[in-house]
């Protein structure tokens, strides 16, 4: 069984550590998941909620993960009525505000997985922020 597995195991703890350290960063984030792909599409997409508790902005600068072999901020916008998506160089989360990455805005443009991501895996994506801030954050696959 999965859960008798060493390796998910250590997995499992490493993330409880992981949620305990974006506590304590200055930015939270809830609902981070990752929608499961096609077989055979390279190409994924990750949402999530971002909080800024502190009274500073807090700026986005780049996302990357040990999973994905590129990992981009991406933006989907409607133009002449065509839906398209542009690269978001940063983004700045306002102090004691809260950002959306959800379908239809926001994601994290997620290329060439390592490994085949299904339902219920687990993955950890490194967000970037001015300053220094490198707060990893477990995203979960979600069909
Ligand atoms: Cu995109």
């Amino acid at each position: 069984m999965r859960w008798r597995n060493p390796v998910f195991v250590g997995l499992i703890l490493t993330l409880t550590l992981i949620a305990a350290a974006s506590e304590e960063a200055g930015v939270s984030v809830r609902d981070a998941w990752v929608r499961e792909s096609p077989l055979g599409v390279a190409m994924m997409a990750g949402y999530m909620a971002l909080r800024n508790n502190t009274s500073r902005s807090q700026v986005l600068v780049a996302a990357s993960s040990s999973g994905f072999e590129t990992v981009m901020i991406h933006r989907t916008i409607v133009k002449d009525g065509m839906a398209g998506m542009e690269h978001a160089p940063q983004i700045e989360l306002s102090p004691n505000a809260s950002l959306l990455f959800a379908p239809g805005g926001y994601h994290l443009m997620l290329l060439n997985p390592k490994r085949t991501l299904r339902a219920g895996d687990p993955v950890v994506i490194n967000l970037e922020f001015r300053g220094g801030l490198v707060l990893p954050v477990a995203f979960e696959v979600r069909k």
